[in-house]
């Protein structure tokens, strides 16, 4: 059977060679309620993919040779493909890399019909390295500019902040290795906020914290075992994926906790180690879900902070 003849709640799209190389891991650590497809106008790319759900952008494209128009309107003539794929889902998070050609041209298309579909739209784009030029830089913030129109969230992530991130400076493959898995936890941090029926719900629900235009700080932390919960807000704290804002300037903090079951002691105790790593007096909304598929030592962490511009 054709998985996305059973709607999931959440659809994933990868648009162009990052975005569908970045899915391409989600494939095999399956996020819960999740389904996955990978469009772009590069044939021989689309085959490579182990994402058994492809579409061909334009049909008779074998790339858009870095053209965002060519692969605008090749996204308008796969519209009822795109649609058929897309249809019944409660939240399309697009993955792409900015600053080619599929992936500026086709995303705001395929936001623009995923919004008229009825779902959140929720964008996770890389911005280009510095080293990529000018005119790489320009094609993403033009596409940017249009994803802030149509997505209800945007989570920018630079490419120059993965050299705070990987240990060593990689150029290349190796620096793409490193985004793709970071791209990843982005988009399961995004899952995070709508997948899982919460535990403890969020005071304020997420569309009224986030906005596409906001500021965002946004760090993710994975851990397990007996330190797992001092494990995981040091990673989310010390090495934000999106740093828009310092948390000294937020004006609202909120974090979800994943895990395959948390006690109540447990959850106070993690509360205690976030709370001494966000600056007093803030805000925070915190809601707790459970995953049958982790581990039960497993833990996982995202923390949201926004500020306006
Ligand atoms: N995470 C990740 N980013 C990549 C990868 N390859 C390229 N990028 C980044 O993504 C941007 C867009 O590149 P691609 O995805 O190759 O371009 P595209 O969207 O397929 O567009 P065209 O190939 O020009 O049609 C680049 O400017 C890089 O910053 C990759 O394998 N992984
Ligand atoms: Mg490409």
């Amino acid at each position: 059977m054709d998985i996305l003849t059973k709607t999931a709640r959440i659809k994933i799209v990868g648009v162009g060679g990052a975005g569908c190389n970045a899915i391409r891991k989600l494939s095999i650590d399956k996020i819960q309620d999740c389904e996955l497809l990978v469009v772009n106008t590069d044939q021989k790319a689309l085959t490579r993919s182990i994402v058994s759900r492809k579409i061909h952008l334009g049909n008779d494209l074998t790339g858009s040779y870095g053209n965002p128009t060519t692969a605008r309107l090749a996204t308008e003539r796969s519209l009822e493909e795109l649609t058929d794929a897309l249809k019944g889902a409660e939240t399309i998070i697009i993955v792409t890399g900015l600053g080619g050609g599929t992936g500026s041209g086709a995303s705001p298309v395929i936001a623009k019909l995923a919004k008229q579909l009825g779902a959140v739209v929720v964008a996770v784009v890389t911005l280009p390295f510095i080293h990529e030029g000018p005119n790489r830089q320009q094609k993403a913030m033009d596409c940017l500019a249009l994803l802030e129109d149509c997505c209800d969230v945007v989570l920018r992530i630079p490419n120059e902040n993965i050299n705070v991130v990987a240990e060593v400076n990689r150029l290349g493959t190796g620096a793409f290795a490193v985004l793709d898995d970071w791209i990843l936890q982005g988009c399961v941090a995004v899952a995070d906020l709508f997948a899982h029926k919460k535990i403890i719900q969020p005071k304020s629900p997420w569309s009224e914290v986030l906005n596409p235009r906001q500021r965002i700080w946004m760090g993710v932390g994975t851990g397990s075992g007996e330190n797992r919960f001092v494990e995981v807000c040091e990673r989310a704290f010390r090495r934000p994926m999106a740093e828009e804002l310092k948390l000294t300037e937020a004006t609202q903090i909120s974090y979800q906790v994943v895990s395959r079951e948390l006690t109540l002691d447990e959850f106070n105790r993690l509360n205690g180690i976030v709370r001494t790593m966000v600056p007093q007096g803030l805000k925070i909304d915190a809601s707790v879900a459970y995953d049958e598929g982790m581990a039960e030592d497993e833990l996982r962490l995202s923390v949201w902070a926004v500020g306006s511009r």
